[in-house]
C-alpha cells in the first residue's frame, strides 16, 4: 500500500482558532512524529486511532506546544497509509514551528489534494469521489452540500460503475461471437443486446437530465441586470439584495462600475451584476461604463433585462431585447405602479421567447414571482434526483452517450460485430473518465491542482 513518500501539511485554515491541524501521511508517518511528540508513552505504542495527550519538543527539549496526537494505521486511514495528525493550538507559530519540525524530520510538504489523490490512488475513493471533497468543502448552501455529499458517498460513482458493467457484459457477448459468422448468431441474441444498449442510453440520458441544475448549484448563476438608464437596475439589485448596496438616484447614468453580490434562491447561488444603463454616452466615464456593460453581458449565464413600463420603449430598448434573444433571459417591466406606456404585448411581439414579468420594484410585488421564473429557467427540469453537477462529468456522459447510441444504431442497421465493438469500447473508456479508470496523469495533476492545501 502506499504510493510513495511522506507528506506533510497544515490542514486547518490560516489564522486564529481553537485547533490547527497538522497531517501528515506516508510509510515514515508515525517514526517522524514520534520523534517530536512526549506523551504517557510513545505513539507508535498508544491504540490505533486514539487520540494521546502530550507535548511537541524541538531538537533542542523546548516545549513548542501542548497537542493531542492520533495515529491511523494503513488501510483504515483517509489515504490508506499510515496517517498521523497533530491538533495543536490553532495559530500561525504553533502551526508553522510544528509543521517545520515534520519536515525536518523527512517529510515533504504536500501539494494542494495530495492526500486526497493519494485516497484515490490507493483505491480508497473514485474520481467523482475525490471530486466531491472540494464540492463538500465549497457548497454554498445545504441543497449545494447534499448534492457533494452524496457523490461522496459514492451515488454517482456507483451508477456509472454499474453501466460499465452492463456495457462490459455486452462487450463480452459480442468478442465471443467475433468468431462465428453473422448467420449463426440467434436473432434473439441480437435482440438482447440491442435491448440493453437502448436502455443504457436511457440510463445515461437521464443522469445529464439533472446536470443544468446541478451546475446551478454547484457554480451559481451569473445574472447580469441590463437595461437602459434610470429603469430600476440597481434597485433591483438592492431589493433582491435586501440591502441598500448600490446607489439609486431618479438621476440616468448613476451606476457607473459593475456591482456583483451573491443571493440564493432556494439554495441556488445567484451572483447579480447591477450595470451601468445602456445608452450613446455622454461623458467618458459613462461610456467605458457601457462598455463593461455589454461585456457582463456577454459573458452572463442569465440576462435581467429590465424596462421602464412608464414611458414608451425606446432604440436603446429594442436594441437590449435583440441582444437577449436566443440566450437565456427574463424580461422584467418595471415601474407597474405607474402609469403605462409599454404594454407586455408590445415586449412579447419582439422577444416571443423570453418570460415576461411585471412588477413595481417601488411597491414591492412582483418579486416572488421573479425569484421563482429565474429558479425555474437556470434549474430546468428541478433538482430531484441529480447527480451530475460538474462540466468534467457531463462531457464523459455525453461522450458515453453517443458511443452507445452509435453502438445500438449500427446493431439495428446489421453492421458487423467488430464495428459495435468499437462503440462500445469508446462509451467504457468515457465513463471511466468519471471514476477514474481512464485518466491520465495530467488530468489527475489538473483536477487535484484545485484543491486546498491539507486536503
Ligand atoms: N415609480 C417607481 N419608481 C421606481 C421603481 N423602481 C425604481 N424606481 C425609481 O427609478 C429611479 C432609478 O432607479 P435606479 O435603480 O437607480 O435605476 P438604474 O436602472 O440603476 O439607473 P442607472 O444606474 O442610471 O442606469 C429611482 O428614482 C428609483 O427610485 C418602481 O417600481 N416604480
Ligand atoms: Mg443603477
Amino acid at each position: 500500500m502506499g504510493v510513495g513518500d511522506t507528506i506533510a501539511a497544515v490542514a486547518t485554515p490560516p489564522g486564529e482558532g481553537g485547533i490547527g491541524i497538522i497531517r501528515v501521511s506516508g510509510p515514515d508517518s508515525i517514526q517522524i512524529v514520534e520523534r517530536i511528540f512526549h506523551g504517557k508513552k510513545p505513539l507508535s505504542q498508544g491504540r490505533n486511532r486514539e487520540m494521546q495527550y502530550g507535548l511537541i519538543k524541538d531538537g533542542e527539549g523546548q516545549a513548542i506546544d501542548e497537542v493531542l496526537a492520533v495515529v491511523m494505521g494503513a488501510p483504515r486511514s483517509y489515504t490508506r497509509e499510515d496517517v498521523v495528525e497533530i491538533h495543536c493550538h490553532g495559530g500561525m507559530a504553533p502551526l508553522r514551528r510544528i509543521l517545520e519540525l515534520v519536515l525536518a524530520g523527512g517529510a515533504r510538504l504536500a501539494e494542494p489534494g495530495e492526500f486526497t489523490k493519494r485516497a484515490f490512488l490507493n483505491g480508497r475513493l473514485d474520481l467523482s469521489q475525490a471530486e466531491a471533497v472540494m464540492d463538500v468543502i465549497r457548497a454554498h448552501s445545504d441543497r449545494g452540500l447534499q448534492l457533494a455529499i452524496d457523490q461522496l458517498r459514492g451515488t454517482l460513482g456507483r451508477r456509472v460503475t454499474a453501466l460499465r458493467g452492463d456495457l462490459l457484459g455486452v462487450l463480452a457477448e459480442l468478442e465471443a461471437r467475433l468468431d462465428f459468422p453473422e448467420e449463426d448468431i440467434p436473432l434473439a441474441d441480437r435482440e438482447r443486446t440491442a435491448r440493453i444498449l437502448k436502455e443504457c442510453a436511457a440510463r445515461i440520458a437521464d443522469l445529464l437530465a439533472g446536470f443544468k441544475g446541478g451546475r446551478a448549484l454547484r457554480e451559481g448563476v451569473r445574472t447580469v441586470i441590463v437595461g437602459r438608464p434610470n429603469v430600476g437596475k440597481s434597485t433591483l439589485l438592492n431589493t433582491l439584495l435586501g440591502e441598500d448596496r448600490a446607489i439609486v438616484t431618479s438621476i440616468p447614468g448613476t451606476t457607473r462600475d459593475v456591482i456583483e453580490e451573491v443571493i440564493l434562491i432556494a439554495g441556488v447561488p445567484v451572483r447579480l451584476v447591477d450595470t451601468a444603463g445602456i445608452r450613446q454616452g455622454l461623458d467618458e466615464a459613462e461610456r467605458l461604463g457601457v462598455e463593461r456593460s455589454r461585456q457582463q453581458a456577454a459573458r452572463a449565464d442569465l440576462i435581467l433585462l429590465v424596462i421602464d413600463g412608464s414611458v414608451p420603449l425606446e432604440e436603446e430598448d429594442w436594441l437590449l431585447m435583440g441582444e437577449a434573444a436566443g440566450r437565456e433571459a427574463i424580461v422584467l417591466i418595471n415601474k407597474g405602479d405607474l402609469p403605462q406606456r409599454t404594454l407586455p404585448e408590445d415586449v412579447k411581439a419582439h422577444l416571443p421567447c423570453a418570460p415576461l414579468l411585471k412588477v413595481s420594484l417601488k411597491e414591492g410585488w412582483g418579486l416572488d414571482e421573479l425569484k421563482k421564473t429565474i429558479y425555474d429557467q437556470v434549474v430546468g427540469q428541478g433538482l430531484e434526483g441529480v447527480m451530475v453537477a460538474n462540466l468534467r462529468h457531463a462531457k464523459a456522459l455525453e461522450e458515453a452517450l453517443a458511443a452507445v447510441k452509435g453502438a445500438a444504431e449500427a446493431l439495428d442497421r446489421g453492421l458487423s460485430d467488430e464495428l459495435i465493438c468499437v462503440d462500445v469500447r469508446a462509451a467504457l473508456t468515457a465513463l471511466g473518465k468519471i471514476t477514474g479508470e481512464s485518466v491520465d496523469g495530467d488530468l489527475l495533476d489538473e483536477i487535484f491542482s484545485r484543491f486546498c492545501l491539507g486536503k
